[in-house]
Parts: C-alpha cells; structure tokens; sequence
C-alpha cells in the first residue's frame, strides 16, 4: 500500500474542467487518509504500488483529493480522464473497483459535479419538461399517469382494454411495468400494435392528446427495433429500465430513438439504499439527465417506496433546475441549458396524496399511479377519474375534501384509502 498520500493535495483548488466526486468514506483497518489516497488512485491512475510502466505525463491524469470534512471527501478528476458522451466509462472510473476495496468497509458516491466541456457532449434530454407539454398540450399541470396492473401475467386484449379505460377516464399516460417487455402472454409487437390502436381511440373520443410509454428494454437491436415500431404505430413514447438495462443502452436508445424516453429506475435500491455504500439516486439522476432521459422517477416523499421528503426534492431540484447549489450531500451544479427532465412520482400513490405532492415538488412533475387507479371500488375509469379530480382541485385551489362532495369517483377513493399510510 502506497504510504505517502500522494493523491491528497488540499491546497489543490480545482479548476473548471475536473469532475468533482463527493465520497462518503468508512476507512477498514487503516486511516481516513490512506483509505481516501487509496479511493483517488484507484479511481484514476494508481494500482496498489508504483509501477516502472508508469509515464511522468499520466501523473497529471491523477485525481485529487482536495477537501476533506468529517468522513465526507471531495475528490477532483481532469475532464481529460474520461471519454466524451460515454456514461459507462465515467463510472467504470469514479465508481468502478473503488467499491470492491479491502481497505474500505464502507464507500458511498453523494453526488458529480460535471465540468461544462465534458456536460457539452452528452445529448441530454431531447424533450423535457417543456417538450412533453407541447406533446400532451398541457400548459401547466401536473400530468397524470398510470401503469397497467396486474404488473404481469394479462393478455395483450386485456392489456389494451385496461389503458383505454385508463385514458378515457382521464389519464394523460399510460406506461408499462417495468418488467413487461415481450412475454408469450403479452408479445411486444401485438401489445404495441392494440394499444396504440386504443390510445388513438381514446385521443379521438376524449378530444385530449394520450401517451403510451412502452417498455423497449431488451439486447440493444431488439430495443432499436421496438423502438422504430413504436414510432412507426404513432407512439409518442419509449419505456427504458435505465438500471437494469444500463447507461450504455439507455445511451443507445437516445441517440437512435427520436421518441419521449420515460426512465424507469428498477434495481436502483441494490445500490442506493445503503446510506454508508454505493451511488445515491442524486448520481443516478444526474447521469440520466446528461444521458438524455425525458421523464424519471424519483419518489414521493409519501408512497410506499423509500426515499424521504427533503431527498426526493434534492433529486427534483437537480434534474429541473438549471442551476443547483450544493448541500450536505449535494454539490453545486450549472447545467449550462441542458434541458430539465420530468420528475415522475410514483409507488403507492393514490388521489389523497396530490397535495402533498404539487405543495412539496410543484407542477412539473408526472402523479402516477398503478394500484391507486385500478384498485379503485369502482373500477379502472372511475380511479383514473378520481386522480385525474384530485389534481384539478388543486390547480382550482380547493381541498380534496370540498371538491369530492361534487366528485364521486374522488370521494370513493378518498374513502377507501383513507387509513392506507405507508
Ligand atoms: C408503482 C410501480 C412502479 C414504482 C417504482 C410498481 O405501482 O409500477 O414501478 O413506482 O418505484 O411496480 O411498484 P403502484 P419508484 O402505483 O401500484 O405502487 O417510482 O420509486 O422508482
Ligand atoms: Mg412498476
């Protein structure tokens, strides 16, 4: 092991062009600074000894530790370190092997700080929050979307049946599970063809523009195919497990795909949840928005799934904003015009959650809901009508209470949920 802390300088003051990396470090068996060294060499240039191959002119590719705080890092990366418009070679990187080391029992990435050459050649989102409301005609709403559920497992005919319903009730978008692609019981290319068929039925009957985000997740040509298909049929979005199928086709997809692409984030808990190792979701956004993800989940805040209120808003801020100013786990970013992606709000959520969510992530976000639509008393048309009210009481600036005493459908479903709290 290296002793001298050759890759810790904290009179080093980083220049514009380094990416910074806020690392969370639990040194193993050694001390603060060995460990962090370690992370900086690692992560860059070094092996665990000098080496006689090694060249005087790679010593400036050397990342930099340059601030130390706690047991928080700041580490600094010549942009040059890294291949222009290439996620999986910046991660193979900052959080490639560093994670796997004996001399750390615990490593957590915070939060990138991208440097405006390297942000400048990634493509980012190709539509955004401003390209999805031309595409919907919705001028200041939240959009409202559901996911067909059960999640596996209905028939393509059934499958179509249960977004028509969806959408004639009053759902904006209609997505797939993240884990429906092109099982036996419900192939792609018939699920594609019935129910972009039934989005086109229910644009004409309701006289509103509908949104089907199909699940194109598959080995790459097979998801550019799908993808054409989608668009060949008048789809105006794509479906991609951005975790699960990685960065690489996620890239892929944007630079082929001329659709919305809604960014479903499955599998990310594997890594995000453990507060002392792995990435946060604050990276994971940040790479889905230089990617050039459209829409993107990010919690609730409330629902069912993990992340806290203050953490979702972190995120929300950081993939809407154009500039964002650091926090104790966030660092400063200027996202120098890359477009905002839409936050998606999603996992356990049912109408009496709107409030809580337009008051805590505004308008610009995408309110789904799978079960809190198709698990309504009444049925698939009645929840999405129910949602659908719930947002419209709060743009008219009431409360669910007094607007469900002329809303039914939303007076059910406030009803049967009532004591439901995750
Ligand atoms: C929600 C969902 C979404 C989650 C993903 C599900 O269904 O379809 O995949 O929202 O979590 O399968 O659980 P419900 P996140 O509305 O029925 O809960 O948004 O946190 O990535
Ligand atoms: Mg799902």
């Amino acid at each position: 092991m290296v002793k001298e802390f050759q890759f810790i300088d904290q009179s080093y003051k980083p220049s514009r062009n380094d990416l910074i990396c806020l690392f969370k470090v639990s040194p193993c068996g050694m001390s603060f600074n060995e460990a962090v060294n370690n992370v900086a060499l690692e992560s860059s240039v070094g092996t665990w000894t000098p080496v006689a191959s090694n060249k005087k002119y790679v010593n400036k590719l050397g990342a930099k530790v340059f601030a130390i705080s706690g047991n928080y890092a700041k580490i600094a990366y010549p942009q040059e370190l890294f291949e222009e418009n290439s996620v999986p070679n910046i991660l193979s990187s900052i959080a490639g092997n560093v994670f796997g080391m004996k001399c750390i029992k615990g490593l957590r990435l915070e939060d990138i700080k991208i440097p405006q050459k390297l942000l400048k050649s990634f493509p980012g989102p190709r539509y955004g929050i401003e390209g999805y409301r031309k595409m919907m005609k919705i001028k200041d709403r939240p959009l409202v979307g559901t996911i067909v559920k059960p999640k596996l497992g209905l028939k393509t005919k059934d499958h179509a049946q249960v977004a028509y319903d969806s959408w004639i009730g009053g759902c904006d978008l209609v997505k797939d599970d993240e884990n429906l692609s092109s099982q036996k019981f419900n192939p792609f290319e018939k699920r594609a063809a019935k129910t972009l068929e039934m989005c086109d039925k229910a644009e004409e009957e309701t006289g509103e523009k509908k949104g089907y985000l199909i699940n194109v997740t598959a080995e790459a040509m097979k998801m550019l195919k799908r993808a054409d298909l989608a668009k060949e049929l008048g789809g105006k979005f794509v479906m991609h497990d951005i975790i699960t199928a990685g960065f690489s086709s996620l890239q892929t997809l944007r630079e082929n795909c001329t659709l919305g692409i809604h960014a479903h984030r499955a599998m990310h808990g594997a890594f995000t949840e453990n507060p002392n190792h792995g990435l946060s979701m604050m990276t994971v956004a940040d790479f889905a928005r230089i990617a050039g993800v459209d829409s993107l989940h990010i919690g609730t805040g409330i629902g069912k799934m993990k992340g806290g209120k203050k953490e979702v808003r972190e995120i929300d801020e950081e993939i809407e904003m154009q500039r964002v100013g650091k926090t104790k786990h966030r660092l400063a970013q200027d996202w120098d015009g890359l477009k905002p992606v839409m936050a998606v709000c999603s996992g356990g959520i049912y109408p009496g959650h709107v409030p809580y969510l337009m008051r805590n992530f505004g308008n610009d976000i995408i309110i789904q809901a799978g079960g809190g639509v198709h698990g309504h008393p009444d049925g698939t048309q009645a929840g999405a009508t129910a949602l659908r009210q719930a947002v419209d009481a709060v743009m008219e600036g009431e409360t669910l209470e007094h607007y469900s005493r002329s809303h039914k459908e939303l007076m059910r479903a406030r009803e049967y949920w009532e004591k439901v709290q995750f």
